[in-house]
């Protein structure tokens, strides 16, 4: 008997919002193809799993019918462009998602040579003399990831890209993008030569035109610098290091034609989804529902698919694997509250559930040494009561889980981070903030889960003790652990 091969696709969305008609596509190719779930990425997008080979061509056909494409969300090239989720925190928000678009078309591999057709190893479809003018004939030496943040919410873990852009705002107007390059999270166990890295700001561009050539320039130094000979070690974040952050400044400098310009001062004070029913400055409502670690429940499915037959709203994918529906008219939010009502969508969750978040990892993540997405929502079960006891039942900590070190879940700029070692076996991970500005240490190796409880409850307990006033989870535990190394 051969193997039985089934496939999962990805969708490229960027900025993570589609249209009501987009939605019923979606859901109804759902259910004809794969497994009938829809999983929603820490990248804003949405994943099928379990395709079987036959299905893939119609699944395709199906979402280029719909508008809808998944050019460029896997491979050595821009990955799907992410984007602050919440255009209730901004006016300025659609002019803001609109660079992710534009930024995501202007690096889309514009040759076509995925369609190239191989048959028993030989090419009988053969694209290869098209030229890419940014790929050329080589493409990136690794996947490269672009994030833009909307201050004062950091949703889309501006720093933890290849290149992160912070919008400046000012007077309600948009002056520019800050500009951070280097971030990746990726480590590999036993290789210490592999490393997470936040992205380091290096200025700031104040046109649209000089943010997108600055952007392409980052990319075609990272094809022509990018380390090609270790795949463990070809993301940019180790291509800055190496030619150093001021050295890395100078060449784009040297490609772009002009000197980036000091960068703008930032806060974040967010990273949470903004849960249940918002209102934008145009007036527009925006409900956030939880989708625990993106995997939406048959009853959420039912009843978005409802929501997306009375075509009154968009859908928002959130980089905390949740949605919005989204641009809702006043006389129209009751519609979409009585099958709220119907379908007893909960957004009445702990604050600490609300804040976890887990990657997908078994059983169909090939990589997974740990579970993680099936896992995480019984560890929150048994860690909420021990916030109780603590008194803190009310903490939003930020808890993440990946099964193994690569960090899909982005544990590594977690309060509480969970790194797969083995089966049920995790690095216990300390010392992130929650905005996402710092990353976390291993604090402890390869736990079990009743370690993993006696260490959070204890904790806990210092933490109610020794904290100094408002000082949150994270930076407790920086503190104690961490600050003097
Ligand atoms: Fe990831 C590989 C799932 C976000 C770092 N990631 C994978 C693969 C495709 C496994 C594989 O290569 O065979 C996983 C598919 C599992 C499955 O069964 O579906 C997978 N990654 C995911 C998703 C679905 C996790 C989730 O539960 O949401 C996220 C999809 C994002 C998207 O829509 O494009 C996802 N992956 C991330 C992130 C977080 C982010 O981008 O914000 C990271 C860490 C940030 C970074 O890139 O540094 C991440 N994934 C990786 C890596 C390590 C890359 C590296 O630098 O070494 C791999 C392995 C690889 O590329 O070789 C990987
Ligand atoms: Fe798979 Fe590891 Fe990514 Fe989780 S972190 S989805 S286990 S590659």
């Amino acid at each position: 008997l051969d193997k039985f091969y089934s496939f999962m696709i990805r969708l490229r969305i960027p900025g993570g919002i589609i249209n009501a008609q987009q939605w019923q596509s979606l859901h109804d190719i759902s259910e004809q193809y794969g497994t009938g779930t829809l999983k929603i990425t820490t990248r804003q997008t949405v994943q099928l799993h379990g395709l079987l080979k036959h299905q893939i061509r119609p699944t395709i056909q199906a979402f280029n019918t719909a508008a809808l494409d998944s050019i460029a969300a896997c491979g050595d090239v821009n990955r799907n462009v992410t984007v602050s989720a919440h255009p209730q925190v901004s006016p300025i928000h659609q002019q803001v998602y609109e660079y992710a678009d534009k930024i995501s078309t202007l690096l889309l591999p514009k040759t076509q040579s995925y369609y190239e057709v191989f048959v028993d190893g030989e090419k009988i479809y053969d694209r290869s003399s098209e030229a890419d003018p940014l790929y050329e004939d080589r493409y990136l030496p690794r996947k490269f990831k672009i994030g833009i943040a909307i201050p004062p919410s950091n949703d889309v873990d501006v720093f933890t890209n290849d290149i992160g852009l912070i919008a400046v705002i000012e007077n309600n107007e948009l002056r520019g993008f800050n500009i951070a390059v280097g971030g990746g999270l990726s480590t590999t166990h036993g290789n210490p030569d592999t490393y997470s890295r936040l992205a380091t700001v290096i200025g700031f561009t104040d046109t649209e035109e000089k943010t997108l050539k600055a952007v392409y320039e980052v990319l075609t130094i990272q094809r022509d610098y990018g380390n090609r000979s270790d795949r463990k070690l070809a993301r940019l974040k180790y291509t800055v290091d190496r030619m150093t952050v001021q050295g890395f400044k100078e060449e784009l400098e040297k490609r772009i034609g002009f000197q980036l310009q000091e960068e703008r001062p930032y806060t974040f004070t967010e990273r949470n989804d903004r849960y249940g029913w918002e209102q934008n400055s145009a007036g527009k409502w925006y409900y956030n529902l939880f989708i625990e670690n993106g995997v939406v429940q048959p009853h959420q499915k039912e009843f978005l698919y409802k929501v997306s037959k009375l075509e009154i709203s968009n859908f928002i994918f959130t980089t905390n694997q949740n949605l919005i529906i989204g641009e809702v008219e006043s006389e129209n939010k009751q519609a979409i509250q009585a099958l709220i009502d119907e379908y007893a969508i909960e957004t009445n969750q702990s604050g600490i559930r609300k804040s976890s978040m887990a990657c997908v990892a078994l059983p169909t993540c090939p990589l997974a040494l740990a579970e993680a997405q099936r896992y995480l929502p019984e560890l929150v079960t048994k860690i909420e009561p021990l916030l109780a006891k603590h008194g803190i039942s009310e903490e939003e900590i930020s808890i993440r889980m990946t099964g193994c070190p690569n960090g899909c879940g982005r544990s590594y700029v977690a309060e509480l981070g969970f790194v797969g070692t083995g089966p049920g076996q995790y690095n216990f991970m300390l010392g992130g903030d929650r905005y996402g500005l710092r990353l976390n240490k291993i604090y402890k190796e390869k736990l079990n889960e009743q370690q993993i409880l006696e260490e959070t409850d204890n904790l806990l307990l210092q933490y109610v003790n020794e904290r100094t006033n408002g000082e949150l989870f994270g930076d407790f535990t920086y503190r104690k652990f961490f600050s003097n190394n």
